[in-house]
Parts: structure tokens; C-alpha cells; sequence
């Protein structure tokens, strides 16, 4: 057997594959240095026409440009006055900023469970959540796959929920033949280094109603009835004034420069990841130990292909998902884990008294899931290097009992096999 890197042997690559490298092309590039030259470089015509390219591309009535997906729910949460005595519902399997933000409201962050195979908010267990304080709920597109947005939506009629989607991992991504961005009052996108379109850190908040798009726009800068760009660019200064204590929440045109060309790029940047995944699916089917993703039908329904994550079987496997890791990164294979269910998280336990046990399918995946490197910046070879590390790693760790099963198993389907 071929000895792993981390015990001595050759690694899979000579050198390291990063997990979540951002593929930023040269029209980017000299975007940002027509930006630089320009002198105008906070808030101002490049953020706005990024703007008005981005409501297009989503089918959102309205696109307000942010600094961070987390300063755009935070925004929707202030502008539904959420405060303290309310409760909004959302995933536990998520970045920490979706439930945060909840919490920097005075609200109250109330987990429920997921569905096994997807890793979307279970609407049943949304329901179930549901009390009389309850005004809002936040779904996550997990890894890029929507949630079941009909059913959540109509529990939220039924209930008088609100609906804010975190779409931070799903801007390319569509649901039963509608746009993501375009199905509730609103949705939040991400476009930190690692996301599918990336400004370097950048957020955009879609949403369909009128009545809250100028006060949006007021609160992500300061709360301030006009913004540097209105005030300087009809020559002169005009004085302004606070219209409410607003947020330092403002993109600005050196990230909406690279925003317009990553636009432009998104579906050719798809393209590739699709290719990728697939090459993960093939390599990596029917290796013991490990599990890839499998999801439902869903006609009209586009993956993002934001994160692809295996789960270990750590009942076959002799060592813990950390070593699983480690050995990986030694064969120059970087991993993410997606995520440690909010929950679990120190803050969380301290002040809401949430416990192991609470979500048990959230758990089970927080416990073994891996996501393998997924970016447009890789080439195919990229992808075979990391399906060559992952079941050398893979077949390494398996436990002798599991060998001796699957060996049993192969002679009861080939006994001709056996000379
Ligand atoms: N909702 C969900 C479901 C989210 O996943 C996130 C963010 C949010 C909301 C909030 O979105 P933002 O407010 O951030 O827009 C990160 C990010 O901080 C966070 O944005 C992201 N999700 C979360 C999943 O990951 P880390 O600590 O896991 O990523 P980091 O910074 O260690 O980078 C990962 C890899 O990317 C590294 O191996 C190195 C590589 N990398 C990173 C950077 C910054 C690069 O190659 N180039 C770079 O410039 O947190």
C-alpha cells in the first residue's frame, strides 16, 4: 500500500492546492486600476451600475450593495424592526453571521433541524419551531442547493412570517424555474474571497418591495439622507443630515469593479465548477468510507456548486475526521469543514443553553463532513489530484474489519474471482 504523506510518503502533489482560491481575471484587474486612477474609490458610479446589473441577473426588482452578506441581513432584520422578545428561525448548519446578526437585533436565535440529504432547513422542523414570538425565518442554500422554498414560504403565510434567504453560497443558483433573489421580500448574497463571485469582501441585499429600498440605502451608509457620490458629484458640497443612527455597511467602487467583470464571468465560472463536481462524483463513487452528495430531483432547480462536501463514515474509518484532514493537507490538499453547527458554538451554549443533542441531523453532518477544494481557479488535473489523495487517505484509514467485509462481500458476488 502506498504510504500516506503524513507517515513519511510521497504527497499526491508537489505543491499546495488551496481550498477556496478566488479566480480573478485581468479585466478585473484593470477595472480596479481605471477605479484607482479615477480618484473616486468609495461609494459611487461603479457601485451602482453593479447595482443595477446585479437586480437584473437576479430578477430583483431592487439590488442594494453592502460590505458583507452578514451587514445585508442584518439590514432586512432592522428594517422588519426586529428586537428583543422576537424569535427568528433559521438553520444551525450554517456560518455563525446568519444566527449573529439574529442576536445583534436583541432577538432570539432558534435553531431547527435539517434535512439529512440535502443540508436545507427541514420545513417540518421549521414548523415545529414555530411559536408565538416567531416573526421571521432564514433559510440557508446550502453549499448552493435552494431550500424548499414553496413549503417554507407557505408556512410562513400560514404564520405570519417573515422570509430573509441567505443566499451567501447560492448567487447562481435557481428554484423551480424562478431566480434565487427573486422569490422572497429578502435575500442576502455573499461575495467574500472564497464565494462564487467574489468582490474580496462584499454582500448584496435583492428584494421586491419599494417601501424599504430608500431606507436601506439611508441605513448602510451612517443613516444619512445623501451619500459622497450625490453630495460631490453636482460639483459643489450639499450639507446632509443623520436621518436615523445607520451602519458603516457601504460597498465601495474598487469592489464593484471587481464585481462587473465577476458578473460577466459567472456562468463560464459555473461551467467549470459543474465540471469539476463531476469529476468528484466519478473518482469518488463507491469509496468505502466516504460519502458523496446526493440530491433530489427538482425540476427548474440549479445547484450553485458552491461547496462540495463529502461525509466520512467514521464507523469504518480508524481515525477522527481532524486526522482525516490532517492527512489530506500532507498529501497538499487543502479542506474546509461546513460547518460546526452554529449551536454548538460557545456563545450560543452560554446564552441560550443549547446543548449537543438539539439537532441531531446537523450534527451528524457538523461531526463528518469535508468540503473538498472547489473554485474555478482549478483545472481538471486539480480535481484527479484531490480524488487520488482522498481514497489513498481513504483506503488507508479503513478499519481491517471493513476490508474484511468488503472482501467477504466481493467473494459472495465473484466466486469465480478467487483463484
Ligand atoms: N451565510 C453563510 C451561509 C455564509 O457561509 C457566510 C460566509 C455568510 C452568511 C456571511 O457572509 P459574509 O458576511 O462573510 O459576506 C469564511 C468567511 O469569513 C465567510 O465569508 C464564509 N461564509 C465562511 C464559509 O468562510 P473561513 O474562515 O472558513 O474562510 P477563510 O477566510 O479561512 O478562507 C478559506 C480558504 O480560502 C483558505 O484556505 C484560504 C483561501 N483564501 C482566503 C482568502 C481570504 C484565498 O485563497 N484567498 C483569500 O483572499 O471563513
Amino acid at each position: 500500500m502506498t504510504l500516506l504523506a503524513c507517515e513519511g510518503g510521497q504527497p499526491v502533489r508537489p505543491d499546495f492546492l488551496v481550498f477556496g482560491r478566488p479566480k480573478i481575471g485581468e479585466e478585473e484587474i484593470a477595472e480596479v486600476a481605471d477605479t484607482l486612477r479615477s480618484g473616486w474609490i468609495g461609494f459611487g458610479p461603479k457601485c451602482l451600475r453593479f447595482e443595477a446589473e446585479f437586480s437584473r441577473f437576479a430578477h430583483a426588482p431592487h439590488a442594494v450593495s453592502v460590505n458583507s452578506a452578514t451587514a445585508a441581513l442584518h439590514l432586512a432584520l432592522i428594517v422588519l424592526d426586529m428586537r428583543r422578545g422576537d424569535e427568528v428561525v433559521t438553520t444551525p448548519l450554517t456560518f455563525a453571521a446568519t444566527a449573529n446578526v439574529i442576536v445583534h437585533t436583541g432577538a432570539r436565535p432558534v435553531f431547527a433541524d435539517v434535512d439529512p440529504q440535502t443540508q436545507n432547513l427541514d420545513p417540518g422542523e421549521l414548523e415545529r419551531a414555530i411559536t408565538p414570538r416567531t416573526r421571521a425565518v432564514i433559510p440557508v442554500h446550502m453549499t448552493g442547493w435552494p431550500c424548499e422554498m414553496d413549503a417554507i414560504a407557505a408556512i410562513a403565510r400560514k404564520n405570519g412570517l417573515q422570509v430573509i434567504e441567505d443566499a451567501a453560497h447560492a448567487v447562481e443558483a435557481w428554484y423551480r424555474g424562478r431566480k434565487i433573489g427573486s422569490l422572497s421580500r429578502f435575500t442576502a448574497f455573499s461575495f467574500y474571497a472564497t464565494k462564487n463571485l467574489t468582490t474580496a469582501e462584499g454582500g448584496m441585499l435583492t428584494t421586491y418591495d419599494d417601501s424599504v429600498v430608500e431606507r436601506l440605502r439611508i441605513l448602510r451608509l451612517h443613516g444619512l439622507d445623501k451619500d459622497a457620490w450625490k453630495r460631490y458629484s453636482q460639483g459643489g458640497f450639499v450639507p446632509y443630515q443623520t436621518l436615523e443612527p445607520g451602519f458603516k455597511y457601504n460597498m465601495t467602487d474598487i469592489q464593484a469593479s471587481l464585481g462587473v467583470h465577476q458578473l460577466k464571468r459567472l456562468e463560464r465560472n459555473l461551467e467549470v465548477r459543474e465540471r469539476l463536481w463531476h469529476l468528484y462524483d466519478e473518482g469518488l463513487a463507491g469509496v468505502e468510507g466516504v460519502r458523496t452528495p446526493r440530491l433530489p430531483a427538482s425540476p427548474g432547480t440549479r445547484h450553485a456548486r458552491h461547496l462540495y462536501t463529502i461525509q466520512l463514515d467514521l464507523e469504518k474509518l480508524s481515525v477522527d475526521r481532524a486526522q482525516f484532514m490532517k492527512a489530506l493537507s500532507a498529501e497538499n490538499i487543502g479542506t474546509g469543514i461546513h460547518f460546526v453547527p452554529v449551536h454548538l458554538h460557545r456563545f450560543y451554549q452560554n446564552t441560550y443553553g443549547y446543548r449537543r443533542g438539539d439537532f441531531p441531523e446537523a450534527e451528524r453532518i457538523g461531526d463528518r463532513t469535508v468540503s473538498l477544494p472547489l473554485s474555478a481557479s482549478m483545472d481538471e488535473d486539480d480535481a484527479l489530484d484531490v480524488v487520488t489523495a482522498v481514497r489513498k487517505v481513504a483506503r488507508h484509514y479503513l478499519l481491517r474489519e471493513t476490508v474484511a467485509s468488503i472482501a467477504i462481500e466481493a467473494e459472495t458476488v465473484m466466486p469465480d474471482a478467487r483463484v
